[in-house]
């Protein structure tokens, strides 16, 4: 298996420099939309595009991958919301263990029953420690993952969490307010999930401008995905690129 992407992710790191995901929900996109979608992360070098959502009641993953790949160089990371939504033309695969619930099955029981197939696909497997955290409103992930998020002001519990995760060997924390989050998660709390860890951090949930993701990247997310915001107005794309890619590198 390689890890490609994965030491990319590393390497830009090192560097200090931040990525911009863009967040694609299959459920929520066309052939058209999708098209005009991937032109404009070609040209606002969007770093890469994570597909996936906590539902996915279509059945075109497959389709959605296919044409991303067909159209752009941008490297596909699948981000599942359930273990079905697996597309081998995918790159990679963020392989999401939920750390801050107790639920046993989104910590291990479901990856028992996907690993055959995920293992079959080929793609570069991501071990990723998933962290919920409040965003002000109970969002589809919290729902469907039956588990407390980590309050917003807890961040002693988040950074605990994370530090738990790479030592169990995770290659990734990512923390996620929740698509569409009311708040999206404090800089406080990035700041301290990011100076406890030495993987790469992950930030999403609630982004809605290019503000916010730049304070985010500032305070040590190293890979800010947006899709919500996105979805609704796709011109934020070239702002909020700009911004995370302008952040000053702090080593
Ligand atoms: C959700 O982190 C992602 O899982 C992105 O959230 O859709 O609110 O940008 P938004």
């Amino acid at each position: 298996m390689n890890d490609l992407i994965y030491q990319t992710i590393v390497s830009q790191k090192k560097a200090g420099k931040k990525s911009f995901a863009v967040l694609i929900d299959p459920d929520k996109t066309d052939e058209e939309s999708l098209s005009r979608l991937l032109q404009l992360c070609s040209l606002a070098k969007v770093d890469y595009l994570l597909v996936g959502g906590s539902l996915v009641v279509s059945n075109h993953l497959d389709a959605v991958v296919k044409q991303i790949k067909k159209q752009s160089p941008i490297p596909v990371i699948l981000f599942p919301g359930t273990p079905s939504q697996v597309s081998r033309h995918a790159d990679a695969l963020l392989y999401l263990s939920l750390i801050s619930g107790r639920n046993p099955e989104l910590l291990i029981g479901q990856h028992v029953i996907s690993a055959p197939f995920v293992r079959q696909s080929g793609l570069e497997i991501i071990s990723t420690g998933y962290m919920v955290i409040d965003g002000g409103a109970p969002t589809t992930v919290s729902y469907i993952s039956n588990a407390s998020p980590i309050p917003g002001n807890k961040g002693e519990i988040a950074i605990c969490t994370a530090m738990a995760g790479e030592m169990l060997g995770m290659k990734l924390i990512y923390m996620d307010a929740g698509s569409g989050a009311e708040k999206p998660i404090s800089e406080d709390m990035i700041n301290g999930v990011s100076n406890a860890i030495h993987i790469p951090l992950v930030v999403g949930g609630g982004i809605c401008d290019p503000e916010k993701a730049y304070l985010n990247g500032k305070a040590g997310a190293d890979i800010i995905v947006v899709g919500n915001a996105i979805e609704k107005d796709q011109s934020l794309i070239m702002e909020i690129s700009d911004a995370v890619h302008s952040v000053p590198v702090r080593f």
